[in-house]
């Protein structure tokens, strides 16, 4: 049986729920043919790609799905590429603020996504969720993140482990105060999670 590791991001930027983890934590585990461990990470730069990274040398999966919330989205972005800068608009919840920071004085100007993007978007798509494949995870802790765990596998993945980043729009309770703002049901985002999973342990 594979082993899956999913990670969901902590509320930040003032919101009461991150619909990253919230929809990962409602996944059934023994729902899926995987051993899945799911991990909820602070929105914050470093620290959480360390947790992360960390927890990879422990658990040695097989596949590993980073999925954080991309407000004002319309569809769930599967994430091509991940690029060597932080640059936020926003402090973290540590209240670090990077401008044109490089993540890696060492690492390569960018890392792709090796989960099989294409195959992703397609099984959503024919599921009827709106999906597509999305060439920026921006300059924030999500970019960091799957910047930070490509790195770590280029060096270091003696399992070889395939890792990518999923970004998912915010869900319906987040949007009450927000006129016009798109969202999914949660239970939307969960099954369409369980998607990714299935078609990352194929
Ligand atoms: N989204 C942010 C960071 C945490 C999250 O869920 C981002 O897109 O960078």
């Amino acid at each position: 049986m594979k082993k899956v590791l999913i990670t969901g991001f902590a509320p930040f930027d003032g919101e009461q729920l991150n619909p990253s983890y919230e929809a990962i934590k409602s996944i059934d585990l023994k729902s899926l043919p995987c051993e899945l461990m799911r991990m909820e990470v602070p929105t914050e730069f470093y620290v959480s790609a360390n947790q992360v990274i960390d927890t990879i040398h422990i658990f040695h999966p097989d596949v590993i799905i980073l999925v954080g919330q991309a407000g004002g989205r319309k569809e769930i972005s599967v994430e091509r590429v991940a690029i060597n800068i932080d640059d936020a608009s926003i402090p973290d919840n540590r209240g670090m603020k990077p401008i044109d920071h490089e993540i890696s004085v060492f690492g390569q100007p960018a890392y792709f996504s090796t989960l099989p993007i294409k195959r992703i978007v397609k099984v959503l798509q024919d599921h009827g969720f709106p999906a597509n494949v999305s060439n920026s995870a921006g300059t924030y802790v999500c970019n960091h993140l799957m910047y930070s765990v490509l790195h770590e596998l280029s060096m270091n993945n003696p399992y070889s482990a395939i890792a990518g980043f999923i970004h998912v729009p915010y869900t319906t309770s987040q949007v009450k105060d927000k006129p016009h703002a798109f969202s999914l049901e949660l239970d939307t985002i969960r099954k369409a999670l369980e998607l990714i999973i299935l078609e990352s342990i194929k």
